[in-house]
């Protein structure tokens, strides 16, 4: 089900489990800001979530809460998951759903990264 992206922070959310450990991902980068692991349901070659490591429903919820601190932190984390893992010369796409239109389901702010095939004018 879509959220609304400036409903209340819930600190149960699926993506608030992970960053305390209390459920597996596969989680392929995590600094002070942010934590990236592989999303349960790839829908390209490489399909990773970043997510930042504070109470952040959405992105309109961090661009308008976060310090400039937590919006660099987050920023470079996500430009350094591409870089690390070999994206950028070939290429890869960024995506926040955000609310219903978007089609945002996990209430926790995430940062979809597709890579690893030419992906398109748009994904579905
Ligand atoms: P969105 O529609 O932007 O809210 O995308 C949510 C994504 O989260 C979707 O691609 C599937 C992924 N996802 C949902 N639950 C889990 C989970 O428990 N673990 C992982 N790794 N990904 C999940």
């Amino acid at each position: 089900m879509p959220i609304d992206a400036t409903e209340p922070y819930d600190p149960n959310n699926i993506f608030a489990r992970i960053l305390r450990d209390e459920i597996p991902a596969d989680i392929v980068y995590e600094d002070g800001w942010a934590v990236a692991f592989r999303d349960i349901n790839p829908q390209a070659p490489t399909h990773i979530l970043v997510v930042p490591r504070g109470p952040y429903v959405s992105w309109d919820d961090f661009s308008e809460r976060a310090s400039d601190e937590e919006l660099a932190g987050f920023v470079r984390a996500v430009g350094r998951v591409a870089r690390e893992n070999g994206f950028v010369v070939p290429g890869y796409r960024l995506l926040a759903n955000t609310g219903p239109h978007g089609g945002q389901e996990v209430p926790h702010l995430h940062v979809h990264l597709f890579a690893g095939q030419p992906l398109g004018p748009m994904l579905a």
